[in-house]
Order: C-alpha cells, then sequence, then structure tokens
C-alpha cells in the first residue's frame, strides 16, 4: 500500500483545538474543537481522535502545536492561566495510544513560526512571529533555524512593576474579555472588536491600550533580534484594526528602530502548517537513521 504523504497536525491552543491533515503547506480537512481547559488531557485527545476516525490511514505522521513547553515530548504550562496542564504531562507517549504513527510534538507559536517562514509572510528572512490569542506566544527563525526551548516566550516577559505579572496578562484576549466586564458582562475578546467597530468608546481605547503594549514588545523584540520581519497572527492579532493599531503605535519611533509587520499570511492555520513540515522532516530523518 502507498504511503500517504500527509500528515495530521493538531494545534492545541488555550481556547481552541484544531485538527488538519496537511500536505505541501496546504490544508486539505480540519476539525475544530474548543480546548476543554480541564480534566486529564489524555482526555481531550481521545475525544478528539474519535472525531477524526475517518481520517486514520490518511497521514504518515503526526505534528502536535500545543500552548506551553515541550521537553522530550513532556508537556507544562508557563503561565497556568492559559491552559492548566498537569506538568510534565506525557504528551507524545498519549497521543501514540491513539495512533501508530510517528508523533512529534512543539510550542505552538514556534511551529507557528516555522509555518509562516516556510510557506508565509515570513518570506525565507530572518524573522520573529508573535500569536496575540489566548496568552501571547512567540517563535524566532534566524539564518533558517527554528529556536526551541524557552526561545520566543514573549508574553512570559516581566518588568520592574509587574514583576509577578507575564506581560500576557495585560494584553491578550484574556486580558481583554476581564477589562470589558465592567461595560458588559460575559464579554470576550470578539465581542469587545465588535463594540469598538461600533464605535463604543471604552472598547476602542481596550483595544488601543492591547495594541500599544504589543508595540511596545514588538520595538523591544527588534532591539534585542533585529529581524527583517516580525509577523503577527492569532485571533487577536489577526483581528480587524489590531495591527493597524499597532502600527499607529509605533509610528513616533525612529525609522532604523521601527520593526517591520505583516499580517500572518496562513492566518489560523500556521500553527497547523509549521508542525506538519517539523513533523515530516522528523519522521524523515528518523527513517534515514534505520
Ligand atoms: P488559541 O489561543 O486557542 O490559539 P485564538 O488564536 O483563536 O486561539 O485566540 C483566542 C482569543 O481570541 C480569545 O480571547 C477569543 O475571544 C479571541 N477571538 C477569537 N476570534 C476572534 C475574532 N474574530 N476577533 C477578535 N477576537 C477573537
Ligand atoms: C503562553 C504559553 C506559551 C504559548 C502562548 C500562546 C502556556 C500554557 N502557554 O504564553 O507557551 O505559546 O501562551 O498560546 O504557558 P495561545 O494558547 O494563546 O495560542
Amino acid at each position: 500500500m502507498a504511503v500517504p504523504d500527509s500528515v495530521l497536525s493538531i494545534d492545541v491552543g488555550g481556547t481552541k483545538m484544531l485538527a488538519a491533515l496537511v500536505r505541501d503547506g496546504a490544508v486539505l480537512e480540519t476539525v475544530r474543537l474548543a480546548t476543554p481547559r480541564g480534566g486529564d488531557p489524555s482526555a481531550w485527545f481521545e475525544a478528539l481522535f474519535a472525531e477524526i476516525a475517518s481520517w486514520q490511514g490518511r497521514y504518515s505522521a503526526v505534528g502536535l502545536a500545543v500552548t506551553g513547553i515541550v521537553d522530550d515530548g513532556h508537556w507544562s504550562a508557563l503561565n497556568r492561566r492559559t491552559l492548566d496542564i498537569p506538568d510534565r504531562f506525557p504528551l507524545a507517549a498519549t497521543v501514540a495510544r491513539f495512533t501508530d504513527r510517528p508523533v512529534f510534538a512543539a510550542n505552538d507559536a514556534q511551529a507557528a513560526a516555522w509555518g509562516e517562514h516556510a510557506f508565509g509572510a515570513g518570506a525565507g528572512e530572518d524573522m520573529v512571529f508573535l500569536t496575540v490569542s489566548t496568552g501571547i506566544g512567540g517563535g524566532i527563525v534566524l539564518g533558517g533555524r527554528l529556536f526551541g526551548g524557552l526561545a520566543g516566550h514573549f508574553g512570559q516577559l516581566r518588568d520592574d512593576d509587574h514583576p509577578d505579572e507575564a506581560l500576557e496578562d495585560r494584553v491578550s484576549g484574556r486580558w481583554l474579555a476581564a477589562q470589558a466586564r465592567p461595560h458588559r458582562t460575559d464579554a470576550t475578546a470578539r465581542d469587545v472588536f465588535a463594540a469598538a467597530k461600533a464605535g463604543e468608546g471604552w472598547a476602542q481605547a481596550l483595544v488601543r491600550v492591547s495594541a500599544g503594549r504589543t508595540a511596545l514588545l514588538c520595538r523591544n523584540v527588534q532591539l534585542a533580534l533585529d529581524p527583517r520581519r516580525i509577523v503577527i497572527g492569532g485571533s487577536i492579532g489577526l483581528a480587524e484594526g489590531y495591527l493597524a493599531a499597532v502600527e499607529q503605535a509605533l509610528a513616533p519611533v525612529p525609522a532604523r528602530l521601527r520593526p517591520s509587520l505583516h499580517s500572518a499570511a496562513l492566518g489560523e492555520n500556521a500553527g497547523i502548517i509549521g508542525i506538519a513540515s517539523l513533523a515530516q522532516r522528523q519522521a524523515t530523518s528518523r527513517e534515514n537513521e534505520t
């Protein structure tokens, strides 16, 4: 039987899980579920694999792009508010129970950085990817190399004024939703953008503050790594008006210091496309070793 050339990609964020069949940087099929945000992650994957049972036999490898840090196939949260994962959860081994294909796992934003570098707005150049989503994640690709480990976890930055609070807790979707509560009960970040578009001043002010903080982060990233491009993704980063607000906040910055910002060309698929490429590469190098 011919070996299928697609990869099963699974992206687990703090808000949503996306599963997809990906071939050569193109998404063939997708399934979306809300991230359960509680209980045993084994049950999340069991439910997800039940949902995509009909895809069995159509993929040669499995790629997992997850919020949090992955060390030797073990998954942990850096910020439990973004997603509360049991410490050193055996991610790769758990998913291997549901498939006979090789499994490769990485951080979601690092995978998305690779996707945008290879197939999207990174255009093969030195770049930093930022996702503004449930939290804030990031990935760095310099000289064609994707940095792993903690590299790019810009949402975890702290400063003197907020030593106990990660930057993402004052910028991301969770923050926008929490700040919206006095104005509208049960508001989501998406509702904030809808209200801003409808001309509501409180919502416009929240988007401006969040975008201003993202702009400052981009300015600092530029000084640290001097990438040719900073690519912005995530549902907040891609929401109407957000990138323009970040650009506006950067307008007074001297030209030599100002980053070149681009919207993620792969949109919400950056992570699943990136992890497919990384998983395929890993599977091929293992085959060559044997
Ligand atoms: P994840 O963090 O799971 O990767 P997202 O990138 O979709 O997922 O980010 C989730 C955050 O984005 C949530 O705060 C959600 O309310 C918000 N969000 C989702 N869709 C939109 C939208 N169309 N416009 C603005 N915000 C959105
Ligand atoms: C947090 C951190 C990162 C992740 C980023 C974006 C956890 C659980 N996650 O900074 O590893 O890349 O959020 O994640 O500590 P998302 O869910 O917002 O896409």
